[in-house]
């Protein structure tokens, strides 16, 4: 299999391109990357991921990417992290590649991705119709921990709904037992949205502080800082409810609430608002490449622990 497109980075790619450089990734690195499926959309398409292990009994690293349609920059942040765990030769990140094991799901909404790129740009829920005259619901709305509490909607029209009940998203479903299968093995779970340039951590449903509050703060603003020191980008650091806005049913907060993962993590990648969600395609390199030195420091503190 060969890529069918020049996987660079200088461009955005399709559903269709992402998952053919996944399959030649599968091909290209066998013995340490293996093809994961984490289920099938609500339109049938497979939720394609890829394990990346050196050795067995190393701790697990989820990098979720995609879960929002119209954040184009998530999964072309996330491919590039990926591509750069497979070749790096920086030792730094080849001591990273050994020390974790990594669960990359690049586009955990395919239905509604594949949708920006064939109706409308700047959808962003999944494609479900569940006898509503609205598709779709919110699937970072859609997990089961303190679901439709605040800062989610019950209206099928809104970007935010919900859905009809936790987990009534396939996508989110599948995700969640997916990562409940891995769950006693992983210490991060990084997810990427896009936009505002924030690095947000558990929770959104109240100001209270999870346990290891400073710990996630002081390393979340040594990552940022990190960040910066790459191209200058500038990102804000806190808990969800207070750093953005309360919110409830999200995946990360899932993931920490159900399975008390140390370091969840979620960054609202570039811009502030200049471009939004329509980040021109020659920032992708930048964005990514700085994200990614604010992950190395988290994952460096994570293995320290
Ligand atoms: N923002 C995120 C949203 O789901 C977020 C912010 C991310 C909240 C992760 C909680 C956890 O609303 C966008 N732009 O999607
Ligand atoms: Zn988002």
């Amino acid at each position: 299999v060969r890529p069918t497109v020049d996987f660079g980075w200088t461009d955005y790619y399709t559903l269709d391109e992402i998952y053919a450089w996944l399959d030649f990734l599968n091909e290209t690195y066998p013995g340490v990357v293996t093809p994961i499926v984490g289920g099938e959309s609500y339109e049938g398409r497979q939720i394609h991921g890829v394990k990346v292990s050196h050795r067995a009994g190393n701790p697990s690293v989820v990098l979720e990417g995609g879960i929002h349609a119209r954040e184009w920059i998530s999964p072309a942040t996330v491919t590039y992290i990926l591509n750069k765990l497979l070749t790096s030769q920086d030792p730094v990140m080849q001591d990273l590649v050994q020390s974790f094991d990594y669960y990359v799901f690049p586009v955990v909404n395919p239905d509604g991705y594949v949708y920006t790129h064939t109706t409308d740009r700047m959808w962003r829920k999944t494609r479900s119709q569940g006898g509503n005259r609205c598709f779709g619901a919110d699937a970072n709305r859609n997990f089961d921990f303190h679901w439709l509490e605040i800062g989610a909607s019950s209206s099928p029209c809104s970007d935010t709904y919900a859905g009809s009940a936790p987990f009534s998203e396939i996508e989110t479903r599948v995700l969640s037992e997916y990562l409940t299968s891995i769950a006693d093995q992983f210490d991060a779970y990084l997810t990427f949205h896009s936009y505002s340039q924030l690095l947000l951590f558990p929770y959104g449903h109240n100001n209270d502080n999870v346990s290891n509050y400073d710990e996630l703060l002081a390393l979340g603003q040594a990552a940022v800082s990190a960040l910066a020191n790459n191209n200058g980008t500038q990102y804000a650091v806190g808990n969800i409810y207070s750093t953005i806005y309360p919110t409830s049913g999200v995946s990360m907060d899932w993931v920490r609430g159900v399975f008390n993962t140390p370091y969840t993590y979620s960054w609202e990648l570039r811009d502030k608002g200049n471009h939004g969600f329509l980040l021109p395609a020659d920032q992708i390199i930048d964005t990514a490449e700085e994200t990614l030195v604010s992950l190395i420091v988290i994952l460096r503190h994570a293995k320290e622990k």
